[in-house]
C-alpha cells in the first residue's frame, strides 16, 4: 500500500484548499490514510492530524503498541491521547500557531461543535476530503477485493445446493455468513439480503422467518472482506419452473445488467452508464419497476464513490471498483436484481464477479 503517496496526494489538496491543517476520523478514511488496522470507534479513539509537516496518529493506551509497530519505518507517528482527544489535538495545533482547521464533512455535528470550541479558530470542513483519492484503487486493494469478490462467488455455489422449500430466509443468510467467514472472510461487511417471493420487492429487504416455497425468485445479495477490502454482489434464483412473468423480469434485469457493465470504461460519465441499463428496463416495460440507482465504488466501505445514478454528477475513472445492479421490483409478487463487481481498467473494465447469471432453477 502506498501510503507516503496517499499522505502526498492529501497535502496537495490541502494546498489547494489553503488549509493549514487537516483532522480526519472517519474509520475507513483513517485506515487509509495510514494503513493501521485496529478497531477504531468512529472518531473516538483515534484520529490522524496532517499539516505540512507533521502526520500524526493519534489514539489511546491500548493500541499503543500495535500503533507504535504500525509506524515503524513509515511516514506518520503516533501521539498517544490520555484522556480527550479533540482537547489535546486543538491545544497541540495551538502550540503549532496553526489558525485554521478542516476537518471531513462526515464528522457529526455535536463533534464539529466541540472541536470548534476547543480551536477557538476557523474551522470548516471539506466534501470527499479523502474519499475523492479512494475512488482510484492501487493494485494491492484491487487484488483484495478481488480475493473477497473469489469468497463471495464460492459461497454462491455452495447456496445452490444448501437451498430447499422449507427453509427460512434466516437460516439461508446464516448460511451465506458461515460459508464467506469459513472460506475467509473478515466478518460480514454487511447482513447478507435474502428475499424470497414477495419478499423480493423490498430492495434492503432483511431476512425473515418466511419459509422458501416453490415458485419462489429468491435475491441474494452478499459480500466478503478481505484485508479491510469488500466485495459486494447480488445473484437472484428460482426455486423450480419460473413463470413466464418471472422470466420476463430476469430476462430483463439480465440486459440491462450487461447493457451498464458494456458502458464501464473510464471517462463515461457515471449518468451515461445508469442510463444504459435504465433505457433496458424501460424499454421492456419495467422502466417504473427500477428504483435506485445502477451502482456506487467498493472499497474499505461497502458503498463509496462513485454513485452511479440518475443524478451523478462524476465520470467513471481508471482504478474505480464499482458495482452494476439493476433491478426490477414488483410489490406483492417479486424482485429480481442482478449485481457484478468490476474494475475500470485498460479502456474498459475486468469483471471481479464471476459466478453464473443465467436464470438458475433450484
Ligand atoms: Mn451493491
Amino acid at each position: 500500500m502506498d501510503i507516503e503517496g496517499r499522505i502526498r496526494k492529501l497535502r496537495r489538496r490541502m494546498e489547494d484548499e489553503r488549509a493549514t491543517a487537516v483532522l480526519v476520523s472517519a474509520p475507513a478514511n483513517l485506515r487509509y490514510l495510514t494503513g493501521f488496522d485496529g478497531v477504531i470507534d468512529d472518531g473516538i479513539n483515534g484520529a490522524c492530524l496532517v499539516t505540512a509537516d507533521v502526520t500524526r496518529f493519534y489514539t489511546d493506551m491500548r493500541y499503543a503498541d500495535a500503533a507504535a509497530a504500525a509506524a515503524e519505518g513509515g511516514p506518520w507517528e503516533v501521539g498517544i491521547q490520555r484522556e480527550n482527544l479533540y482537547v489535546e489535538v486543538c491545544d497541540e495545533l495551538h502550540a503549532m500557531d496553526v489558525d485554521s482547521l478542516a476537518v471531513e464533512s462526515s464528522v457529526p455535528y455535536g463533534r464539529f461543535k466541540f472541536i470548534s470550541e476547543q480551536f477557538r479558530g476557523a474551522v470548516r470542513v471539506i466534501d470527499h476530503l479523502i474519499e475523492d483519492f479512494r475512488q482510484i484503487k492501487e493494485d494491492e486493494e484491487v487484488g483484495r477485493i478481488a480475493a473477497a469478490a473469489a469468497i463471495a462467488d464460492e459461497a454462491f455455489h455452495h447456496m445452490l445446493g444448501y437451498i430447499v422449500p422449507g427453509r427460512t430466509e434466516s437460516e439461508i443468510a446464516l448460511e451465506l455468513e458461515f460459508t464467506m467467514r469459513r472460506n475467509g472472510s473478515e466478518g460480514m461487511p454487511f447482513s447478507p439480503i435474502v428475499a424470497s417471493g414477495p419478499n423480493g420487492a423490498h430492495p434492503h429487504a432483511i431476512p425473515g422467518p418466511r419459509e422458501v416455497q416453490p415458485g419462489d425468485m429468491i435475491v441474494l445479495d452478499f459480500g466478503a472482506r478481505v484485508g479491510g477490502y469488500c466485495s459486494d454482489m447480488t445473484r437472484t434464483v428460482c426455486v423450480g419452473k419460473p413463470t413466464d412473468e418471472q422470466r420476463r423480469i430476469y430476462d430483463a434485469v439480465l440486459a440491462a445488467n450487461e447493457a451498464g457493465i458494456a458502458a464501464v470504461r473510464a471517462g463515461m460519465p457515471c449518468v451515461d452508464v445508469d442510463k444504459a441499463g435504465r433505457d433496458v428496463l424501460a424499454q421492456r416495460g419495467f422502466g417504473d419497476y427500477f428504483t435506485h440507482g445502477i451502482g456506487h465504488g467498493v472499497g474499505l466501505d461497502i458503498h463509496e464513490l462513485p454513485t452511479i445514478g440518475p443524478r451523478s454528477t462524476q465520470s467513471l475513472r481508471d482504478g474505480a471498483v464499482v458495482t452494476i445492479e439493476p433491478g426490477v421490483y414488483v410489490e406483492g409478487v417479486a424482485g429480481v436484481r442482478i449485481e457484478d463487481l468490476m474494475v475500470v481498467d485498460d479502456g474498459g473494465h475486468r469483471r471481479l464477479t464471476n459466478a453464473p447469471k443465467e436464470l438458475i432453477e433450484i
